[in-house]
């Protein structure tokens, strides 16, 4: 095994945003020769260099320590060994002409390459991952997004092994070398940045179909996959069709390129990369099939291949300046694949699913040591700032500033920003100008969404004046790293008023803000400021934060009655969801801090027993006012977190709802079996996810047991076999430990499966789960070189698994750190990203909090360490 950090050099410095400087040297274009072989990999590169005006003739590129550097040439001759310098990431040239072609032949070990950034093999192929900065393990080279150029490539390699060849842009010519080899060319017409760089050689069945744009243009699309695979690529295909439809009836945006390729790799740091007309996937969102995947894996999968897809526009088109403006490209593109998932499925389900996205993984990033705005000011290793930070709240900006200005507005501001940068690398702040400039709204103090961390918190409290009533919101949000204090941010905040018949109410407004079908939105841009809605009937209650307008924690004074009311009635089924959790947290977190065991109060079986009869509701909503939030959402709202009382609690009122509404709850499970067995469409999805829902309390009953194993049982689908198997992992059954071996014997070929297979015992609530997931490391299907399949057990076991992962005698920490030491030997880049767990210290009491501080500390003294775990452990314990 080769540990990957022996090769590493110094620790790298840091990076500043206030330091950029414009690129010193254009290039015109960039010539690529690969030579693939068995062991090892040569690329010659020829790119036209062109100084600009006023810059010095020193030329530094970029570089890496794994790939040795075979040749060096300026216009065709070598450059002698005095006139260059290089260490182990720069390769510095004293002095070039003023326009030249500079020669570059370097040799790279691909199949050595486990931290998968730039050329690496993975399942027999050859593939790459170049963002953010893995071209420069490819070739020297300024790599950095701000140049641009056009790139030809040639691949040659063994016929055989590599009957694929694949590369960015348009398919050029190909033929026969003799001696069992070929070649493919590849033309990219536009010009990108290097970090969009791809390629793909190996043995792989494909896919074909194809796409005729709004304007006529043919588009053939193409799917490569292992030859086993090749049956469960359909639903890939149509989602990648109804984004480009998607984008060009909602954004005006058409494909520009004769083909568009996507490959599915089973060895992917992340979840895909939108490489130009390359797209390179993890196979997690490609493959689907009902037997193979879930529900939710088939919406992950639109909404993955939505996102790439659009990021031909929103970051490949236009690109960023330097990687401080990622959230440019990443917040505006989820922005987009949210709005495209909504329009295919329910647009009500798909935004509580973002919310709790959100609060479960973004709120704690943007409360704890590593919080980070948007737009980040300084980092050390760039790829430890693909958080939830610059992608999910990134969205949520964008999603503000679409409030703020109207939806017609944003559509031109999107038109405005394409027209001025098409072609270019921009910034974040070019992007609210052409909102600002197309609306003519003012953003100023909304930019502050971009500089400032952490989460607001907004307090609304009400008065009345007579018939008035008076809301006023309240605005603060605490210190982050490197950010005392706080501006008042400029948010909208939309707001329902909901009569006492349960109808809208439409009120005169006087304050900062306007009505819009329903609901009003206001612009909160002060500390402290207020609403008055003019002669409102008595009896009325405000439905705050509609939709979720603000990623914000709201405190508001609602009574118990006035959230089941909302609960029920709201029309806004945000804040129905959200009224419904508010009301279970309240009870849950009292019972939690007074460790108590009594009834739940009959109002909280009055909704609970409310929604159960709800017939006029899409059911997916159902399953969602009948899901309990979550131990984590409850924690949150603790001031210090006490795992094992939320989670006793969490049960105990479970089971008091099972008990109270048993017969309801069957009858409903019953009604809603599938009458014409396994169908995808949107009616059969939401029926099993409120039927799953529902098998979670039947668990809880007498004959539970008997039922969840007949449904594993009879399952026709893997969302159904993984509601059931989810329950069995928990539970003490008789039939547990049997139903595991039977669902690996069965799956043992499908990796993917197999990931949930780890997954299922990770996320286990059983008290001898730490022991478990330690002992499944040492399993025959485990190994730390798959990063998907490091996620399924230790991510899920850490992140998902609250109860378990703070077991009180700190093994659950112990083993994370190992963890952590064990992938950056291999993989510096999913390693880092197990980190961010034992950062929460600052949430729990002694011992905890000793043994997460002790565990990260293990990590530090670990000579070799990457850059990129030592920048998060060095943060988290700061
Ligand atoms: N842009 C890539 C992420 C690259 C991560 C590099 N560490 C995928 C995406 O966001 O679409
Ligand atoms: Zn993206």
């Amino acid at each position: 095994m080769v540990d990957v950090r022996s090769a590493a050099s110094a620790p790298k410095q840091e990076i500043r945003l206030e330091d950029y400087e414009a690129p010193a040297f254009t290039i015109e274009s960039i010539n690529l020769i690969f030579r693939l072989h068995d062991d090892y990999a040569e690329v010659e590169a020829r790119s036209l260099f062109r100084m600009k005006k006023g810059a010095g003739s020193e030329l530094r590129l970029d570089g890496g320590p794994y790939m040795d550097l075979l040749a060096l040439e300026i216009d065709g001759s070598p450059v002698p060994d005095d006139q260059f310098v290089k260490s182990a990431e720069v390769l510095q040239l004293r002095s070039v002409p003023e326009k030249f072609e500079l020669g570059v032949v370097t040799r790279l070990r691909p199949r050595e390459n486990t931290r998968l950034e730039g050329l690496y093999f993975s399942g027999g192929n050859f593939c790459t991952q170049c963002e953010a900065e893995g071209f420069r393990h490819i070739t020297y080279f300024p790599d950095r997004p701000d140049v641009l150029t056009r790139y030809h490539v040639r691949i040659e390699a063994d016929t055989k092994s590599c009957p694929v060849l694949l590369s960015n842009g348009n398919p050029g010519q190909k033929g026969d070398l003799g001696d069992g080899r070929h070649f493919a060319e590849w033309n990219d017409p536009h010009p990108k940045p290097s970090y969009l760089f791809a390629l793909v050689a190996g043995n792989l069945a494909c896919q074909n179909d194809s796409y005729t744009t709004a304007s006529g243009r043919q588009v053939d699309l193409n799917i490569y996959v292992s030859e086993q695979d090749l049956d469960k690529c359909d639903y890939a295909m149509q989602s990648l069709k109804r984004s480009m439809a998607w984008d060009e009836e909602v954004f005006g945006l058409e494909y520009d390129l004769d083909v568009y390729n996507i490959v599915a790799v089973s060895d992917f740091n992340m979840g895909a990369m939108e490489n130009k007309g390359l797209n390179i996937f993890n196979t997690k969102y490609v493959l689907a099939s009902p037997e193979t995947a879930t529900d939710a894996d088939f919406d992950h999968v639109e909404g993955v291949i939505g996102h790439e897809y659009f990021h031909n526009w929103t970051g490949n088109r236009v690109t960023c300046r330097d990687w401080f403006q990622l959230s440019l490209k990443e917040g505006l593109t989820v922005f987009r694949d949210q709005e495209f998932s909504s329009d295919m499925t329910s647009r009500a389900v798909k935004r509580l699913d973002d919310v709790r996205v959100l609060r479960m993984l973004q709120f704690p990033e943007d409360a704890g040591p590593l919080a980070h705005p948007v737009r980040p000011e300084k980092y050390i290793e760039i790829n430890n700032f693909y958080t939830t930070t610059v992608y999910n709240k990134g969205a949520e900006v964008i999603r503000m500033m679409h409030s703020i200005i109207g939806p017609e507005a944003f559509r031109k501001g999107m038109d405005l920003y394409f027209e001025r940068h098409d072609g270019q690398a921009a910034t974040c702040e070019d992007f609210a100008a052409a909102m600002e400039d197309a609306s003519g709204a003012d953003l100023k103090q909304f930019r502050l969404w971009y500089s400032q961390a952490g989460t607001p918190k907004v307090t609304a409290r009400r008065s009345h004046e007579g018939r008035d009533l008076i809301i006023t919101l309240e605005q603060s949000c605490a210190p982050s790293p490197g950010q005392g204090v706080k501006l008042p941010y400029h948010m909208p905040i939309r707001l329902g008023l909901v009569g006492p018949n349960g109808g809208e109410v439409t009120a005169d407004l006087e304050g900062d803000g306007k009505w819009e079908d329903g609901s009003c939105i206001v612009n909160l841009r002060e500390t402290h400021q207020s609403f008055r809605f003019k002669n409102v009937p008595e009896g009325t209650v405000p439905s705050i934060l509609r939709g979720f307008s603000a990623p914000v924690v709201l405190d508001h004074d609602l009574s118990d009655d006035e959230l089941a009311f909302l609960a029920v009635q709201d029309s806004d089924p945000f804040v129905r969801w959200e009224s419904t959790q508010d009301l279970y947290s309240r009870y849950l977190v009292k019972q939690v801090s007074e460790d108590g065991e009594g009834h739940p109060p009959e109002l909280l079986l009055q909704v609970f027993t409310g929604h159960l009869a709800d017939k006029a509701t899409d059911p997916a909503l159902v399953a969602e006012l009948l899901t309990l939030p979550g131990e984590i959402a409850l924690g949150q709202k603790m001031e210090s977190l006490a795992p094992e009382r939320i989670h006793t609690a969490r049960e105990t009122l479970a089971k008091a709802f099972a008990d109270a509404s048993s017969e309801n709850i069957i009858d409903l499970y019953q009604s809603l079996k599938a009458a014409q067995g396994y169908s995808h469409e949107q009616g059969a999805k939401a029926n099993r996810r409120l039927r799953n829902v529902l098998l979670n309390y039947i668990a809880l009953m007498p004959d539970g047991e008997e039922t969840t194993q007949r449904r594993y049982a009879e399952a026709d689908n893997m969302t159904d076999c993984m509601a059931a198997l989810s329950l069995i992992s928990h539970s003490n059954f008789d039939c547990r430990d049997k139903v595991l071996q039977e669902f690996y014997d069965k799956w043992r070929q499908n990796d993917l499966v197999i990931d949930k297979w780890f997954a299922v015992q990770a996320q286990s609530k059983r008290s001898d789960t730490v022991s478990k997931v330690r002992e499944l490391t040492q399993h025959e299907a485990f190994t730390f070189k798959n990063p998907n399949r490091l996620r399924s057990l230790i991510s899920t076991f850490s992140m998902l698994n609250q109860v378990r992962f703070h077991e009180k005698n700190g093994e659950g920490y112990r083993f994370l750190a190992e963890m952590i030491v064990r992938v950056d030997e291999l993989n510096p880049q999913t390693a880092a990203r197990l980190v961010a767990p034992l950062g929460r210290w600052g949430r729990v009491d002694e011992p905890r909090k000793g043994f997460m501080k002790d565990a990260l500390m293990s990590v530090l003294k670990v000579s070799n360490l990457s850059d990129d775990v030592r920048e998060l452990v060095e943060k988290s314990l700061a």
